[in-house]
């Protein structure tokens, strides 16, 4: 049986949309990293770094909510989540990187900063410093989408999931999709899916 570990507050959600759409069973175990549970020792054998979300599948022990999608797409997607070839295999991983490295750090350090932080410690210039750094990246996914209905191609994977849930966090801040028409209409179709 797979465990997911980490509540609705946290990046397990992103491995909660990859799980329903491949349709495995699975459980929850909700730590909740707010509370200090990820500090706890049983949760330290999964995660010494105490950080949600991990997972367990049998043998298997994972953190990095990018990389457990990754593994569960090649592990139970082959074929659709995880395309056969090794072209879409690498784009797979290509936009995986490009969303924990590229689009990751400034939406995250932007929430923090206007959301998450308590009012009286944010800091409203390094947010605006974070969402300085966006336009080139967003770009690069409209001119992508420019010719194509998924990063990978014709149809959805683990690469569109991977950056579709980063990029959707934008809207918990209000953020400005109209100077990305492509990359907005792609997000919510992908979201969609969610149901
Ligand atoms: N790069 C990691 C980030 C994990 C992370 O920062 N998780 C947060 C919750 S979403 C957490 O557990 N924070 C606890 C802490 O930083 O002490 C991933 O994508 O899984």
């Amino acid at each position: 049986m797979i465990t997911l570990y980490g509540n609705d507050r946290s990046r397990a959600t992103r491995n909660v949309w990859m799980l329903e759409e491949l349709g495995v069973e699975y459980e929850r175990n909700m730590v909740d990293h707010t509370k200090g549970e990820a500090k706890k020792d049983d949760f330290l054998k999964i995660n010494p770094g105490a950080k949600v979300p991990a997972l367990t599948d049998g043998d298997v022990v994972m953190f990095e909510s990018l990389a457990i999608n990754l593994y569960l797409a090649m592990t139970y997607g082959k074929g659709g989540l995880w395309p056969d070839d090794a072209a879409g295999q690498a784009a797979c991983g290509q936009w995986t990187m490009f969303s924990a490295t590229e689009v990751e750090p400034h939406t995250v350090g932007a929430l923090i900063e206007l959301i998450f932080k308590p009012e009286a410690v944010r800091d409203e210039a390094v947010a605006q410093a974070c969402l300085a750094k966006l336009p080139p990246v967003l770009n690069v996914l409209e001119t992508t989408l420019s010719d194509r209905d998924y990063l990978g191609g014709n149809s959805f994977t683990a690469a569109d999931l991977n950056v579709a849930c980063v990029v959707n966090s934008l809207n918990m801040i209000g953020f400005d999709f109209t100077p990305y028409p492509k990359m907005t209409a792609w997000v919510k179709a992908c979201v969609a899916r969610q149901g």
